[in-house]
């Protein structure tokens, strides 16, 4: 019998995702659990035996390679380092290692030291693999321009998963995105046409779930949840029947185009089972970068209004922004925090742009001669795009797009400035028909998290007035939504002391760039071009300009 052993590697680097302090509010140890792994586990044949050890919630030490004849790793970006460690200490052991998913299919060759690259969607390219595994034939390489069938794509084998790790459990129910973002990979990796699992299959999936005994938040980890706005609508109400007649044993959250905001029918569906957040791209808020970037879905409306819209049907917005993107002018700071605060999101995954591999910025750059060599390679030392976005050579100078990105996280991540969105959230956020049942196990949770929360928040001068208004103040005037306030509160234990390190490095970036710019030797005189018979007028030009001939 065959033994896989399934790795899923650490997030090394911190990131504004990485909210590992406020998951051990709740006695779990890391946000998310790897919903890849358990895919490719359940195509890899049943009788083999696996393992899955994720290191970002295992303590690991290299013999556990020994139990295996198959390593299978892989991830996305910020895995990097860590999947190419695993590689390493899996090839010294003599065993055959296989490397797939997001970042493996982009910059392959960054992983060649794997025995075997199974490339882009695993329900393509693995039963290949498998075949010629078995004969003995495998080759180093699997790749096939073919997107999956999601309807063909197995239940996850959640059974792997050590439950009370994670703060949520990811299902996925759509892959691809219709919208052309610039910048993104969705559309490159997974298309344009969003593909669905059959409603069937989905709620297999939560039964599984179920009978594993897994209660709470679940994130559908779609590209675009409402990427087939009428499939959605279809089956949000067999989800209704399904759950009511369970008694709400899930919850959930996804990621959606704002667009939501116009759909009153799918906003109230979503509401009526229980989502309780989205995360929304606003990335800018000037129509111009947002035209430039290709993101026409935001504009020609009023983002605040959009998203008081979303909180009024249930749920709060999480949101990313995006700075250092051409097109963007010396107002982009003023423009995002005005933005912030008006909407009231709690929640700003600001960030710098990063030409992530595959993606139409990337090509666009380097046609343009922009890109920097090596801007796939992750860096041991930076976080995510907070601090080790722009990796390229940006329109505007480098050093004002630090000190907007600067301005952006000194203001919005003040303990007043968020507790301030959070209230504001409080004030909209309609929970009035929620019908989601927390166990009295998850109860316990998060009783422990409310006091361990009251400690390390309500318990500092920097945070405490701040906390408790908003705390109690919820509980007067909008007590059904206290458990989600709590939670935004709770997120604070992580985004506090990160905002502040991610201000530290970027106040370093730009002394540096500052000194940098001070120690350049002086740029020796733009030639000018002077007509032997030039007047006056020619030689008065600006400095640098060259002289016209009519001059
Ligand atoms: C949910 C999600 C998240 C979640 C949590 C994910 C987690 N488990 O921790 C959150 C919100 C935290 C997140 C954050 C980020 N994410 Co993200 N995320 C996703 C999303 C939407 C779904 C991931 C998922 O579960 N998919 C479902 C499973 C089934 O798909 P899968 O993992 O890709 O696995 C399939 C194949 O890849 C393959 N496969 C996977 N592993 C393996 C292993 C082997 C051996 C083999 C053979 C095959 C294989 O087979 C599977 C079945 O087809 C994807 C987009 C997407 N459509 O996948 C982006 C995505 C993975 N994220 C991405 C990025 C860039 C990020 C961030 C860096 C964003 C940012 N700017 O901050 C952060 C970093 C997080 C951190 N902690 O540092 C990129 C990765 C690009 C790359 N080149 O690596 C993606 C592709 C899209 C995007 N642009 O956002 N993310
Ligand atoms: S809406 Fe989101 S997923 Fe869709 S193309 Fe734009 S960034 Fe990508």
């Amino acid at each position: 019998m065959t033994r896989a052993l399934l790795v899923h590697p650490e997030f090394k680097v911190a990131s504004f995702w990485n909210y590992r302090d406020t998951c051990e509010l709740v006695d779990a140890k890391y946000p998310a659990a790897p919903l890849g792994l358990c895919t490719v586990a359940a195509m890899l044949p049943q009788d083999w035996e696996m393992r899955l050890v994720d290191r970002n919630v295992e303590k690991w030490d290299d013999s556990l390679l020994d139990w295996a004849d198959v390593v299978l790793t892989g991830g996305m970006l910020p895995q990097q380092l860590d999947c190419l460690e695993v590689v390493r200490a899996a090839k010294k052991k003599g065993k055959v290692v296989l490397c797939g998913g997001p970042d493996v299919t982009s910059s392959p060759h960054i992983y060649k030291e794997a025995t075997h690259l199974v490339l882009g969607e695993a329900e393509v390219t693995l039963p290949k693999f498998l075949e010629d595994y078995k004969l003995g034939t495998a080759q180093p390489v699997y790749v096939d321009p073919r997107m999956a069938n999601m309807a063909e794509s197995p239940t996850p084998r959640f059974d792997l998963l050590k439950f009370e790790a994670y703060n949520h459990i990811g299902i996925q129910w759509c892959r691809g995105c219709p919208f052309l973002c610039e910048f993104c990979d969705i559309i490159e990796l997974y298309g344009r046409v969003p593909r669905t699992k059959t409603h069937e299959q989905l709620l297999a999936e939560l039964q599984r779930l179920y009978d594993l005994g897994y209660r709470g938040h679940i994130d559908l980890v779609d590209d675009n949840f409402i990427g087939n706005k009428k499939l959605a609508k279809e089956f949000l109400p067999k989800l209704k029947v399904w759950l009511e007649e369970r008694n709400w044993p899930f919850e959930f959250t996804t990621e959606a185009s704002i667009n939501l905001a116009d759909d009153e029918e799918l906003m109230q569906k979503m509401q009526d089972v229980g989502f309780f957040a989205i995360f929304v791209g606003i990335e800018s808020p000037d129509e111009a970068t947002l035209i430039a970037m290709k993101k026409k879905q935001n504009t020609g409306r009023s983002i605040a209004e959009s998203v008081h819209t979303i909180m009024r049907h249930g749920m709060w917005v999480n949101a990313g922004f995006i700075l250092g993107c051409d097109g963007e002018t010396g107002s982009v700071a003023k423009g995002i925090i005005d933005c912030i605060e008006d909407t009231g999101i709690p929640v700003n995954m600001s960030g710098l742009m990063f030409a992530l591999p595959n993606t139409q910025l990337t090509r666009r750059l380097k046609k343009e001669g922009r890109l920097h060599e090596n801007f796939e390679v992750a860096v041991p030392t930076d976080g995510d795009q907070c601090t080790a976005g722009l990796n390229f050579d940006p329109k505007r100078p480098r050093v004002d797009i630090l000190r907007d990105y600067l301005k952006v996280i000194e203001t919005t991540f003040t303990a007043k400035s968020y507790y301030g969105r959070v209230r504001k959230t409080s004030s909209m956020m309609n929970s009035k028909n929620r019908r989601f049942k927390p166990t009295l196990h998850q109860m316990w949770k998060e009783t422990k998290g409310f006091f361990r929360m009251a400690w390390k928040l309500g318990c500092k001068p920097e945070t405490a007035w701040h906390h408790w208004r908003t705390f109690i103040g919820t509980l007067f005037t909008n007590p059904k939504s206290i458990r989600y306030i709590g939670s935004l509160c709770a997120l604070y234990v992580h985004f506090g002391p990160f905002s502040k390190y991610v201000a530290d490095r970027i106040r370093k970036g730009i002394v540096a760039l500052e000194r940098e710019e001070a120690n350049k030797p002086p740029a020796p005189p733009a030639p000018v071009t002077v007509p032997e018979a030039a007047t006056a007028s020619a030689s008065a030009a600006p400095a640098g300009a060259t002289a016209s001939p009519d001059a």
